[in-house]
């Protein structure tokens, strides 16, 4: 039996790939570790207490924002802000930036975008739901207040990126740009295990993800990438299989360990689709290049975007290099005039 690594101790490990580091981000990321944790005993419990529903408020996003989303997001903006790490936090469930104000969070040198809780309103039916997130190193003078630019930062500058998904075992997922590893959490010790060491998505698979409701509303290109997943029978004779959850994390979690592409295109209703460019698409796509992976908007690199607002939304097209190959063919193929 190969011996029990931590998460801690990977992190402290792996800090010295790092020659100049000086254990900040180290301890950052030991604050995420905390806040997964406590989500995850709330979670878990779910559906015993009092905390599933809806909190009655709508999020910036206009969506109805549930007692469990509220619940991650103070939970992990307390941790953040508790390690004086971080100066600010951009989060899907708050309207602008949150500036740190103690002195210690000032001269902090990172900032932290995240979705605290993703595919949230799968709690009610126990399926698996995650939090997002990724870390810059700020670009205003540290002592002062964050600014929006700190935030706006390209994914190509991402510092780390990563996961959790909370399913039928709870793993953190991440990256500082030297590899993807996953960390299986053991209740019984209270502690994230390193379980799957140098995650590589497959550079092919079988896996189309999309939400095939929306077919009608979708591009040309993609209805007919859709059709020859249903149509085409590869040579190794097993067909393509549609596999989609309604929560990211689950789903990108899934293809990257078995191979696949995920798909959230633009529509007619949604011309820039619907998943955010800052703590949603950068972070996967960090995530998945580093696995070997490939993340676009159908035509640009996601880590190539240029923010310009904070929850601003993009298409995604994510998952293994050979199957984003085809997908990219089609949509250069049907330009995306043609719905
Ligand atoms: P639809 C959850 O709301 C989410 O942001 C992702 O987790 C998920 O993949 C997608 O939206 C589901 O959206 O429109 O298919 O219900």
């Amino acid at each position: 039996m190969s011996e029990l690594r931590t998460l801690g101790e990977f992190i402290v490990e792996k800090q010295h790939d790092f020659p100049h580091a000086s254990g900040e981000l180290s301890s950052l990321l030991a604050s995420i570790r905390l806040a997964a944790k406590i989500v995850n005993r709330e979670i878990n419990k779910a559906g015993l207490v009092d905390i599933t529903g809806s909190t009655g408020v709508d999020n910036v996003q206009g969506e109805e924002q549930q007692k469990l989303d509220a619940f991650a997001n103070e939970k992990f903006k307390a941790a953040l802000e508790a390690r004086d790490q971080v100066c600010g936090v951009c989060s899907e469930e708050e309207d602008e930036a949150i500036v740190f104000s103690k002195e210690l969070n000032r001269n902090a040198k990172y900032v932290v975008l995240m979705d605290p809780l993703d595919g949230s309103s799968n709690i009610d039916v126990n399926v698996s739901v995650g939090t997002i997130f990724t870390i810059y190193r700020r670009v205003s003078p540290v002592g002062s207040p964050p600014t929006q630019e700190d935030f706006l930062q390209p994914g190509n500058k991402q510092v780390a990126a990563g996961y959790v998904v909370y399913g039928s075992s709870t793993m953190l997922v991440y990256t500082t740009g030297n590899g993807v590893n996953g960390f299986t959490y053991d209740p019984s010790i209270g502690t994230f295990c390193l379980s799957h060491e140098n995650m590589t998505i497959p550079k092919d698979g079988k896996i189309y993800s999309i939400n095939e409701g929306n077919y009608i509303r979708f591009p040309q290109g993609v209805k007919k990438y859709i059709k020859y997943c249903q149509e085409n029978v590869p040579e190794d004779n097993r067909p393509y299989t549609s596999r989609y959850i309604g929560s990211l994390v689950a789903d990108f979690h899934r293809n990257l360990l078995k191979g696949g592409v995920y798909l959230y295109p633009s529509t007619q209703s949604h011309p820039q689709g619907k998943l955010r460019l800052l703590y949603e698409c950068n972070p996967m796509a960090f995530l998945i290049e580093q696995a070997g992976g490939q993340a676009t908007d159908g035509k640009t690199r996601i880590l190539d975007l240029k923010p310009t607002e904070l929850h601003q939304r993009v298409p995604l097209f994510i998952g293994s290099t050979n199957m984003m190959n085809t997908v990219h063919e089609f949509l250069e193929k049907y330009p995306d005039s043609d719905y």
